[in-house]
């Protein structure tokens, strides 16, 4: 395919590189993404209900439950091809998954933008929780994932944001980008002059910044530009 070697050549010569993932990552993992119609989280569970502080408030244990299963299915599943070529990329990975799987296929340090399924922290104070409550404060251990209305963990939105300063390729890899601020990081990798790639099988509003839209899976693309 044309695009896969237009991608292909701009992965060649660029020097900093920036991947940034979103769930469809992991959907060939059987990690369930949030929007896609039939198959998304949010297909079948109210956002409100479980991904806000007021959830959390009003029903601890039904937010608790629906994380712990989340959690268990992701410690079932295995990286897939996508995560490994990512791997294989190395440059600066920024995700907004909430998964461990980057970490697994061999990625160091990813840069968490929406926190983890495996951090859980004191909903009153955020400090790192082991037990039920904060060993510091007293407060309920809370899923350590960002929810919506929340602020971004500031140190990862700041790393984040000054490797897509100062790249010169993006590749944005299964996000629909529609959640702010995260979305902002290829439009910030594009107007200071970095290239993107999109990998999606869906049109999405990154189109726009794209240089090249692979139209396909990460399994299937993302080990395609490395050959
Ligand atoms: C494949 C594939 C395959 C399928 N291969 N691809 C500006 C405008 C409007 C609203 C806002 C705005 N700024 C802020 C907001 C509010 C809100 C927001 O963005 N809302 C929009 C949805 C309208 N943002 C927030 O609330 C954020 N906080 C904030 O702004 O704070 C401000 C503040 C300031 C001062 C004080 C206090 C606050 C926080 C957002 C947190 C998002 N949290 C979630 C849940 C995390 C925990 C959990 O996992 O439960 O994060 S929501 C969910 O969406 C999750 C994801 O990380 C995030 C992004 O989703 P993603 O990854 O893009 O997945 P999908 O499902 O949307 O897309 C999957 C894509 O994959 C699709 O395109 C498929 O086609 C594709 N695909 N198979 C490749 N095999």
């Amino acid at each position: 395919m044309e695009s896969v070697r237009a991608a292909a050549a701009l992965l060649r010569d660029a020097g900093a590189v920036v991947v940034f993932t979103g769930a469809g990552m992991s959907a060939e993992s059987g990690i369930p993404t949030f929007r896609d119609s039939l198959t998304g989280l949010w297909a079948r569970f109210s956002p409100e209900e479980l991904a806000t502080p007021e959830a959390f408030e009003k029903d601890p244990e039904l937010v608790w439950s629906w994380y712990e299963w989340r959690r268990a299915a992701v410690e079932k599943a295995a990286p897939n091809a996508g995560h490994e070529a990512v791997a294989e990329i190395g440059g600066t990975l920024i995700t907004q998954n909430v998964d461990d799987l980057h970490e697994r296929a061999g990625s160091a340090d990813p840069i968490h933008l929406h926190g983890s399924l495996f951090a859980p922290r004191c909903f009153d104070c955020g400090r790192a929780t082991t037990g039920a409550v904060c060993a510091e404060c007293g407060g309920r251990s809370r899923p350590g994932v960002v929810w919506f209305g929340e602020q971004l963990p500031a140190a990862a939105l700041a790393r984040a944001v000054e490797a897509a300063e100062s790249c010169d390729l993006l590749i944005t890899v299964g996000t629909s980008g529609l959640v702010y601020p995260a979305a902002e990081i290829p439009h910030v990798a594009a107007v200071n002059g970095a290239a993107v790639i999109q990998v999606n099988p869906r049109p999405t509003p990154l189109d726009e910044v794209a240089a090249v839209n692979l139209r396909g899976t990460a399994a299937t693309l993302l080990p395609a530009i490395l050959r």
